[in-house]
C-alpha cells in the first residue's frame, strides 16, 4: 500500500502500481495482506485500498481481499464490503495474538464464509499470526466451512505435502517466493508473494523454465532471485519494497511506523540487485 507525504493512503500511486503489474503480466492481486501493511490500516483505509484495486484492476486478472483481523466482526465487515465491491475471492489470516482454541478459529471462518458468497482462501503465515496451519487443524476449519483454497507462507514443504495429498480439490499458493520453484513439484495452483511487487518477470522465466523442463537453469535463476531476496530480509522486505518501487517508477513513500525507511547504507546494498 502506497502512503503520501501525509502518511495518507496514496489511491494515485496505487492506481499506477496496479497498473504497472498488470503490464508486468501479472495473473492476479492479493490485496491487504501482510505487504500491504493492512495491520497497520484501520478497517475504513483497508476497505478503500482494496477498492480502488478492485477498481483498476476492472475484471482483466481476479482479485482477493485479505480481511483478517484479530476481531471476527472486523474481518466479516471487511468481507463484506470486499464482496460488495466486486472482490472475486476473500483470503483471512486465522485471528491471532489471544491464542484462540481450534474450535475458535474454526468459527472465526465458519463466520466470514457465512456471511459472503465468495470463495475463501485461508492464509497461514504462522511466523506472523503465531498459528500453525497443518493438514490436522485445516481438517477441522475445512469441516465447519466451505474452503476454496490456502496461501502457505512457512518453510515447511514436507507439511505443505501433506496438504495436498489430503486435500486434493484445495487450491494451493505458494507465499515464500525464496522457495518458488522447489514449491512447484507439489501441485500448488500458483503463488502470493512480496517481492512479486517488484521481480515478478523473474518468476515467470523461472515457471517457464520449469515448465520445459529445464530444471538446471531454473534453479539458476531460483538462485539468483535468493540473492535479492536475502538483501530485502536484511533491510527489511517491507521497506525494501518500498524504496526497489520508487525505483522503477512508482514513488510509494514509506511504510508505516514502526517499519522505519531504508537507510542510505542499505539502499547501496538493494542497488546491487535492482538497478
Ligand atoms: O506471504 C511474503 N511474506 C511476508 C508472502 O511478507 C511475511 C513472502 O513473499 C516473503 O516476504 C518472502 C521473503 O521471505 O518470501
Amino acid at each position: 500500500t502506497p502512503f503520501d507525504s501525509n502518511n495518507k493512503v496514496d489511491h494515485g500511486a496505487l492506481k499506477a502500481l496496479v497498473e504497472h503489474l498488470i503490464g508486468k503480466g501479472v495473473n492476479g492481486f492479493y490485496a491487504c495482506g501482510s505487504t500491504g501493511e493492512c495491520f497497520l490500516m484501520t478497517e475504513e483505509e483497508r476497505m478503500a485500498t482494496a477498492k480502488t484495486i478492485i477498481d483498476t484492476v476492472n475484471g482483466c486478472v481476479p482479485v482477493a481481499v485479505q480481511v483478517g483481523n484479530i476481531a471476527t466482526d472486523s474481518a466479516v465487515r471487511l468481507a463484506k464490503q470486499a464482496a460488495a465491491d466486486g472482490a472475486d475471492y476473500i483470503s483471512s489470516v486465522p485471528p491471532f495474538y489471544f491464542q484462540f482454541s481450534l474450535d475458535e478459529i474454526a468459527r472465526y471462518y465458519a463466520r466470514i464464509s457465512k456471511a459472503v458468497d465468495k470463495p475463501l482462501i485461508i492464509y497461514n503465515i504462522p511466523a506472523f499470526s503465531g498459528v500453525s496451519l497443518n493438514t490436522k487443524n485445516m481438517r477441522t476449519i475445512t469441516d465447519n466451512c466451505d474452503v476454496w483454497g490456502l496461501k502457505y507462507t512457512a518453510y515447511d514443504l514436507f507439511e505443505l505435502e501433506k496438504i495436498r495429498r489430503a486435500f486434493p480439490e484445495l487450491n494451493i499458493y505458494y507465499g515464500h517466493d525464496e522457495l518458488f520453484l522447489n514449491s512447484l513439484p507439489i501441485g500448488t495452483s500458483g503463488a502470493i508473494g512480496s517481492t512479486f511487487n517488484v521481480m515478478s518477470d523473474r518468476y515467470q522465466e523461472i515457471k517457464k523454465a520449469y515448465d520445459a523442463g529445464k530444471m538446471e537453469e531454473a534453479g539458476k535463476m531460483q538462485s539468483e532471485v535468493n540473492k535479492a531476496i536475502e538483501a530485502m530480509i536484511s533491510c527489511g522486505v517491507m521497506p525494501s519494497i518500498k524504496y526497489i518501487l520508487s525505483k522503477q517508477g512508482i514513488p510509494c513513500g514509506n511504510c508505516r511506523e514502526p517499519f522505519s525507511a531504508v537507510t542510505e547504507e542499505q539502499k547501496t546494498l538493494l542497488d546491487v540487485y535492482f538497478q
